[in-house]
């Protein structure tokens, strides 16, 4: 099977009249690039990527775009034997850009699966469930709403939460964990700066809510500010933006900096980056979330997937944006939390595919 061509889309995805606020920036609508291999024999294959803007990570739409675009044209009548020999080509078209390789990435292994009649997740490995848990990231609001929509969620069915520090008063974010852990009992909580804490607050934020079981996600810029403080800390540590790559991951369990991770699959570069993580996460038995940064249905699909095939006790559950958008690519299987919890979709491949005429005309084309 060969790749006779590829399409791009570009695919706006609005929020349904809620903002996702962040420390670094506050979101409305997303800009999301979707990547269609069609095979010489007729099968297609779908992948996407979307950055949460411009400033969350270093990774941006129309990098996505610019970086497809360089690398496609490179792909064009290439064997498809197996996503890693993609993913080696795809390093020699182009050095790093891990997150527009991972559209790619992602739409080979939906191709794959189809070609082969298998589900993504027993392409990597196997499930081990038919349905994996979600969690609610509540955006950064006045604590008293924080708490209010945290409450709402668990009796959603949410089993987890996660919610966003950063960027305002210490003292403001001290009042919101409050809130937020005693409107919620013992519902798990992961307390995400997303980058934006200095370590002095960190270290203010472990102390005044020493009493709050909670995780920190991500409290500060750099991998290096958080093991200046980790010693001094008593709530466990999560890397995010900071795993940057399998490189990245290795170096912070060899520095002994995190007791797991946020994973995002395609800042990882696409499902084989992901799978490798989750192997070396059970290796050190480090706990992990399965998410992307944003996203439709291809997305969420390749998040579950993956997660499904997680060992039990490591999965910190799977966010996807669905709940934030109105929007489906395919009607007829639409990836849905519902009840706290997303179905793995069935059929071969992603189980995902896009409805006819779903994205428009392309933006480029490669044949
Ligand atoms: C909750 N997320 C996975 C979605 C947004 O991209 C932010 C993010 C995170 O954990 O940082
Ligand atoms: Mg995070």
């Amino acid at each position: 099977m060969r790749i006779a061509e590829i399409h791009l889309y570009q695919v706006d995805l609005p929020l349904n009249g809620t903002v996702y606020r962040l420390s670094e920036g506050a979101h409305t609508a997303l800009d999301s690039t979707v990547v269609q291999i069609v095979s010489d024999t007729g099968l297609s294959g779908w992948g996407e990527t979307c950055p949460i803007g411009p400033t969350h990570a270093p990774a941006h739409a129309l990098g996505a775009r610019a970086a497809l675009t360089q690398m496609a044209p490179g792909l064009i009548g290439r064997t498809v034997t197996g996503p890693s020999a993609v993913q080696r080509a795809l390093h020699g078209l182009l050095h790093g850009h891990n997150y527009a390789k991972a559209a790619i990435d992602i739409a080979v292994h939906d191709l794959l699966g189809k070609a082969h009649g298998l589900s993504v997740c027993d392409m990597l490995g196997g499930a081990t469930t038919d349905q994996v848990d979600s969690y609610w990231s509540l955006t950064l609001d006045d604590p008293d709403e924080t708490a209010r929509v945290a409450a709402e969620k668990v009796a959603e069915g949410y089993p987890r939460l996660q919610m966003k520090v950063g960027g305002r008063p210490v003292e403001v974010d001290i009042e919101a964990i409050r809130k937020v852990s005693e409107a919620t009992g013992r519902t798990p909580l992961v307390v995400d700066a997303n980058r934006a804490l200095l370590t002095r607050d960190v270290l203010r934020i472990d102390r005044e809510c020493a009493d709050i079981p909670f995780v920190f996600e991500q409290p500060c810029n750099t991998m290096e500010e958080i093991a200046a403080i980790r010693p001094q800390l008593g709530h466990p540590v999560y890397l995010d933006e900071s795993a940057e790559d399998l490189g990245e991951v290795l170096r912070a369990i060899s520095l002994g900096v995190c007791d797991g991770f946020g994973l995002k699959v395609t800042r990882l570069g696409g499902l084989g980056a992901m799978a490798t993580v989750r192997d070396v996460c059970e290796a050190r038995s480090l706990p992990h979330t399965c998410d992307d940064s944003w996203g439709g249905d291809i997305i969420a699909a390749a998040c579950v997937h993956v997660a499904a095939t997680v060992h039990p006790r490591l999965l910190e559950g799977v966010w996807i944006a669905e709940p934030f958008m109105d929007r489906h690519y395919d009607s007829a299987h639409p990836v849905r939390v519902e009840d706290g919890r997303i179905q793995v979709p069935t059929g071969p491949g992603l189980g995902v595919v896009p409805d006819d005429g779903a994205f428009g005309d392309p933006v480029a084309s490669f044949a």
